[in-house]
């Protein structure tokens, strides 16, 4: 790139040295600015699913990558396999991860939730400059990011707390995402998210939550609901097989025309009717039938009941998806006890059938997983103005129409309804709502009472059939238990024919 005068006239011509020493200078400067400009647009740490598929989303829509992982080897791995050929580099060390990425950083994590979180924090502050940015995309605590927020902005780095949802494919090919932190945080990286995101017709999955942990409390409630779906559409499948006898293809069609309905056409309905329908290469029989009927959970759901408990909303569907899988886990126990007290053979009862789509099961369904809907969405609302969210109801109905596990077309319902009234205390008091419930709920109230008498257990769906009743009656127990820690323990009572506080004198 330097043409050196030649050796016989150097020494000999100043005018030439002057113009080799200027040639010297312009090229540092050139190789100086196209070293910063070589330095990556984004960070991340932590090469799971989640994180692999996150970068090389990153990468496609533009933004050059340095990506960290504890082990190297795994680092290594990606490089030469799913990021080969990709404006992606690696770096050993967290000392060298900050020195390839532009100023000011933006650095996402996707690690484990909690004291793996926590480790990376602290492993990566001491190599950040203020101005730069973490963000945490892991499933963590809530509380936990409100904690870091303060702490890394008080240090004057940036920092969101990022609900992000899709698995793998949606991570790779849009994911739909809750960022949550300060506003001057989001800003920096809006383009970057907007590109990755999923998109919808009417925007794309993703937009500013609001302050603190706003994005993870989000995000956990989006796993409540999930809990409650999934929940909701294994009660289906087991009264179709249990009731009805049907094999595989023929529950897999039922999910399929379901998905087809503007009531349930969602992800969650789509994976169900492909779940179904799939045989065990080995045996030639249905995968899903040899699975043993144990699931697990991993923290969100759990804290979405007690976040709901602890705000003093009413979420029984979603808890009872929870306590469903609590249940499952107890596998020996029930084995056992299924010996002491035997079910009587279950007699057959009204489903429907394929031909009109199971339609009082299908009832049933819709208003389960549009109670499941409601209760999160109830928590987020009372969440809003307890912790000064400040979230935008719709906004929340939009990130999540695309992208996430719970995608649905309700979602567009849902949305519309907060956008008619941001105040609605809950879907039920929405008309669209409020008619699917008055013409689906003696379906429901059928599903449920059969179920119950032939001894299958459908928590979600006797949940949720409690929980509208509740709702619409003006006349609950309650009374008899406020007289009740009225007599024990004076704690007064309320009256219906006048104002004011009572006590009665009940052991007289
Ligand atoms: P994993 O949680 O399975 O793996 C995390 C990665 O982080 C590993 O490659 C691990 O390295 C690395 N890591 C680093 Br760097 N520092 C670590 C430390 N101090 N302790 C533990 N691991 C460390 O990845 P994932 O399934 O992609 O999940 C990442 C986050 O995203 C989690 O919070 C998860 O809950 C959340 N999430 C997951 C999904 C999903 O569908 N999987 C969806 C949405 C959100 P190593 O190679 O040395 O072990």
């Amino acid at each position: 790139m330097i043409r050196r005068p030649p050796r016989s006239t150097q020494s000999r011509s100043s005018a030439a040295s002057d113009v080799y020493k200027r040639q010297v200078a312009c090229n540092i400067y050139l190789l100086r600015f196209f070293y910063f400009m070589s330095k990556a647009h984004f960070g991340l740490i932590g090469l799971g699913v989640m994180g692999e598929n996150l970068v090389l989303n990153a990468e496609r829509n533009g933004f050059s990558s340095v990506v960290f992982n504890r082990t190297y080897s795994k680092t290594e791995e990606f490089l030469e396999g799913r990021g080969l050929g990709k404006n992606i580099e690696g770096a050993k060390t967290l000392q060298e991860f900050v020195n390839k990425l532009e100023r000011p950083r933006r650095i996402l994590m996707m690690v484990k939730a909690g004291s793996a979180t926590d480790a990376v924090i602290d492993n990566i502050s001491e190599y950040l400059e203020e101005g730069d940015l973490l963000i945490d995309g892991g499933n963590s605590q809530f509380k936990d990011t409100e904690r870091r927020v303060e702490t890394l902005e008080s240090k004057s780095f940036g920092y969101i707390g990022m609900g992000v949802s899709g698995g793998a494919k949606g991570a790779l090919e849009g994911p739909s995402m809750m960022p949550g932190g300060t506003k001057a945080s989001y800003d920096a990286i809006e383009s970057l998210l907007t590109k990755m995101a999923a998109k919808v017709e009417d925007g794309p999955c993703v937009a500013y939550v609001g302050p603190g942990g706003s994005g993870h409390f989000v995000k956990t409630v989006h796993n409540g609901i999930e809990y409650g779906i999934e929940q909701i559409l294994a009660e289906a499948y087991d009264l179709m097989k249990r009731v009805k006898n049907m094999n595989g293809s023929q529950m897999s069609e039922v999910f399929g025309i379901w998905n087809n309905t503007d009531e349930l056409a969602s992800y969650l309905v789509e994976i169900t009717e492909i779940c179904l329908n799939t045989k065990d290469e080995s045996t030639e029989e249905f995968v899903v039938e040899k699975i043993l009927d144990k699931a697990g959970q991993k923290g969100t759901g759990l804290w979405t009941v007690v976040s709901a408990l602890e705000l003093g909303v009413s979420v029984p569907t979603i808890y009872a998806s929870l306590n469903a899988r609590v249940m499952s886990s107890l596998k020996e126990q029930r084995s056992e006890i299924e010996k002491t007290i035997p079910m009587e053979a279950i007699e057959d009862f009204d489903l429907g059938d394929i031909s009109n789509g199971m339609k009082p099961l299908f009832d049933a369904v819709v208003l389960a997983t549009i109670a499941s809907y409601a209760q999160g969405m109830d928590i987020l609302s009372e969440a809003s103005s307890v912790y000064n969210y400040g979230l935008n109801m719709p906004s929340i109905a939009q990130i999540w129409k695309g992208g996430c596990i719970i995608r649905s077309k309700l979602l567009r319902k849902i949305q519309d309804a907060y956008q008619k009234d941001p105040n609605l205390k809950n879907l039920i008091f929405d008309d669209w709502f409020n008619n699917e419930i008055s013409t689906r709920i003696d379906n429901l109230a059928s599903v449920v009472s059969s179920s119950t008498k032939a001894g299958i257990p459908v928590p979600c769906l006797s949940s949720t059939l409690d929980y509208l009743n509740s709702y619409r009656t003006n006349r609950l127990p309650q009374n008899l238990v406020q007289a009740m820690r009225d007599c024990f323990g004076s704690h007064t009572y309320e009256r219906v024919d006048k104002e004011g506080s009572f006590h009665t004198e009940w052991m007289k």
